[in-house]
């Protein structure tokens, strides 16, 4: 493999992978993605290979480097290819987007978990409190701005809009929809899928929701 050559080991409904593709095609880094088979199953060797901690995709081949966990990818990418730049030039401006890829890091995708992997009624109904309590301080940062840094697309959003791969699978269990609670995150949403790097990197809900039901059926839930 050439030095320079960039590889993506993905699966196509990882939210994490759909991150680090947007981020590539964003600095217009050509790349070859191969995608991971059995992810829940048998994992490649590549994978056991590159990841041997987390052993979880995705992770980007720089030569014969891997680089692991997506937010740290993007940071790597955003040093390595630095124009356009994702992170804002000013040290504290780039702290608080630190901060805020950190929250929703921790909270976004697993509160959403808890929604469509409910076990009735009850549990919807919290999990949905939860994720939308969580959804309260991502619209109140992101204001009257176009993106979460300002005027230009960058860390944040490419970190939040991957995860909103998955809000149609939340709101379908949980019977609601963001833009109705949030509309300035629902514009912001629609402003980001007007970008080609989103939307070449966009994953199908109804693949999604195939998968979902599989995953819940697996689990003994209705
Ligand atoms: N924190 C990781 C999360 C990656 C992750 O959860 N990947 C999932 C696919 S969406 C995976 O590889 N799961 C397989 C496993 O955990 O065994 C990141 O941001 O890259």
């Amino acid at each position: 493999m050439g030095k320079d050559e960039v590889k993506v080991l993905g699966m196509w409904a990882s939210p994490f992978c759909m991150r680090v593709k947007i981020a590539l095609a964003e600095k217009g880094v050509t790349y070859e993605e191969i995608l991971e088979n059995d992810l829940f199953g048998e994992k490649s060797a590549l994978l056991l290979k590159s990841n041997p901690v987390h052993k979880q995709v995705p992770v980007l081949l720089h030569g014969d480097k891997p680089v692991v966990e997506s937010t740290n990818i993007i940071t790597y990418i955003d040093e390595v290819w630095p124009s356009p730049p994702l992170l804002p030039a000013c040290a504290y401006e780039r702290s608080r987007a630190r901060f805020w890829a950190d929250f929703i890091d921790r909270k976004v995708f697993s509160a959403g978990r808890g929604i469509w992997m409910a076990n009735g009624e009850e549990q919807v109904e919290s999990s949905k409190t939860e994720f939308l309590d969580i959804l309260i301080y991502l619209d109140g940062t992101l204001g009257d701005k176009d993106y979460f840094t300002g005027d230009t697309f960058g860390l944040v959003d490419i970190l939040l809009i991957g995860v909103t791969s998955w809000f149609c699978v939340f709101e379908k269990y949980g019977n609601f929809k963001v833009a109705d609670h949030y509309p300035k995150l629902g514009a912001w949403m629609e402003r980001c899928y007007a970008r080609q790097s989103v939307l070449d990197a966009q994953i199908d809900s109804n693949n999604l929701f195939d998968l979902v039901s599989m995953i819940r059926q697996t689990n003994g839930l209705q």
